[in-house]
């Protein structure tokens, strides 16, 4: 926890193989939704990652309502984490996986440029790879601690040039195999990267808020 608050960010871990086989097999069964075309849909299949369609990045919010291994582990171990970080209030708020495509442009997703989140009033977001993810797939980069600043820069610029970044210090690349997950305050800067083979990747977004949907305890 003392690693969460001070660089925003936990580390890397592993979910165990049976999981993540499980929750892989819930997502193949569902429909993915074209983020730019919402009735564009398709089915992915883990083994043959294809795109079957126009759009280069596809979507699905229900995985928490379709998946029972995913809810345990929502209401169980990451409901714990999340209390631990965001204190008795910690409410679960959502869940995306979501597939980038080779394709997907820096112009046209936002995810690619850095940027900080301001979703509640103190947030927490569990991330997930649910396929190998190497410097090709698109990892996920985060400039550790670059919350801790006072800089008045940073208050006025959610989202920052590469040139800007090196103000806040170094990036680290994630990378990983299906299974490899973090915890992370996205108050961090931190962007996804374009990629070259797809990348599935799960997010769990924890809040505050009453409005929020669910009391973890
Ligand atoms: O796709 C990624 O790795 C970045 C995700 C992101 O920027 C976000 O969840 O705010």
């Amino acid at each position: 926890m003392t690693e969460l608050e001070a660089v925003g960010f936990s580390g890397v871990f592993s979910l165990p193989p049976e999981m993540v086989l499980q929750i892989r097999m819930d997502c193949e069964s569902e429909e993915f939704t074209n983020r730019h075309d919402p009735a564009e849909r398709h089915h992915i299949k883990f083994s043959d990652l294809i795109n079957q369609g126009k759009g280069v990045i596809y979507g699905n919010f229900e995985m928490h309502k379709k998946s029972p291994t995913l809810s345990r582990l929502i209401h169980g171990d990451l409901g714990k984490v999340a209390t631990a970080y965001l204190g008795s209030s910690a409410r679960f708020m959502n869940t995306q996986v979501w597939v980038t495509f080779p394709g997907a442009t820096e112009h046209n997703n936002k995810d690619f440029g850095w940027h900080y989140d301001v979703d509640d009033f103190k947030f927490l977001k569990f991330f997930c790879y649910l396929n190998p993810v190497t410097k090709d797939h698109g990892p996920h980069l985060i400039v550790p601690g670059s919350h801790n600043t006072r800089h008045l820069f940073r208050f006025f610029n959610r989202q920052v040039g590469n040139a800007d970044m090196h103000t806040f210090g170094d990036p680290l690349t994630l990378m990983g195999e299906a299974g490899t997950f973090f915890f992370e305050d996205t108050i961090i800067y931190h962007k996804g990267t374009r990629p070259i083979s797809p990348r599935v990747i799960l997010q769990v977004q924890f809040g505050v808020s009453d409005n929020n949907l669910q009391n973890l305890l």
